[in-house]
């Protein structure tokens, strides 16, 4: 960090600071979280991955919508941003049927008041992608919430304008991402609002921690889904009878191995860029 820099806060794996008034810098570390715990291990890279990614995406959809992004750091895991006012909801949308929007589905038969058909199985293709804002929980679990009680967070139109936003944004990702092998059932962004009153799409987008990626070729609906990224470790720690409580378990060298490489296999996929080229110059995914 060659500025001063005052921390803001911590992410589960991820810090931030302010550079000055206008501008922030989001640092992905190398932690991991396994079933809302984070592990003492960490997964070498899987920040520059995250980052690299979140770049790359931020790229390619800048016609779509207006971001956050001023530059990529040298290290690869920083990014320097604007500092927006941001939406007090996460603007999740779902391709997929998965995580509570198969839970809430199977209680009630709808999701964020989105009234599916009957007779949906669990990780099915919906019939098109749904958004379904939730809350930003600063303990526990973000709670989904219906489109009126979203709309009377942020206001009916801006309302109307993420929705839109989203499913455009997660339209383009997951076509894109379908041609490379990689399914991505669902996400979550998050934007803010400029000094312009513009929407802007700020945070980390389209990575493996903000969405589920799955394996294409696996892809088998009917049941649960294997995590592109996540498969090993979840296995490992089912393997040792672990509670999912903290402490988390230490993670052997060929767990550690085996998520890494997969993290950096989703970058190659999607970036069609070698991850050492990002590493030599994390400015390759901006081009
Ligand atoms: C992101 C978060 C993290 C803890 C605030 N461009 C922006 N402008 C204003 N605020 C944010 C952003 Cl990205 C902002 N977070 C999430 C990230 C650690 C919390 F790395 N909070």
């Amino acid at each position: 960090m060659p500025e001063a820099t005052l921390h803001l806060g911590s992410g589960k794996v991820r810090e931030l600071y302010a550079v000055d008034d206008e501008r922030l810098l989001l640092v992905a570390s190398d932690r991991i979280s396994t079933f809302d715990v984070v592990l003492p291990t960490e997964i070498p890279d899987k920040g520059r991955v995250l980052t690299g990614l979140s770049g790359f995406w931020f790229a390619r959809t800048r016609d779509v919508c207006a971001n956050h992004l001023l530059a990529l750091r040298p290290d690869g895991r920083s990014t320097e941003c604007r500092r927006l006012e941001m939406l007090p909801i996460e603007c999740v949308v779902r391709g997929y049927l998965a995580g509570s929007g198969w839970k809430d589905y199977r209680q009630t038969g709808e999701v964020c008041g989105h009234l599916l058909p009957a007779g949906l199985t669990e990780s099915v293709e919906l019939p098109g992608p749904i958004f379904t804002p939730a809350t930003k929980a600063t303990t526990g679990h973000d709670e989904n919430i219906d489109r009126a009680r979203a709309a009377e967070l942020v206001g009916a139109d801006r309302f109307d304008e993420v929705e839109e936003i989203s499913i455009a944004l997660y339209r383009y990702a997951a076509q894109h991402a379908r041609e490379r092998g990689i399914v991505i059932a669902d996400t979550k962004f998050e934007f803010g609002i400029d000094e312009d009153d513009r929407l802007v799409l700020a945070d980390e987008a389209l990575t493996p921690d903000s969405s589920r990626f799955w394996p294409a070729d696996e892809y088998q609906p009917g049941g649960s889904q294997p995590s592109f990224d996540k498969q090993f470790v979840r296995d490992y720690c089912e393997s040792l009878g672990w509670a999912k409580t903290e402490p988390g378990p230490e993670l052997p060298d060929v767990v550690v191995a085996g998520t890494r490489a997969r993290y950096i296999e989703a970058f190659e996929r999607l970036t069609d860029i070698p991850f050492d080229r990002y590493l030599e110059d994390p400015k390759v995914v901006l081009r």
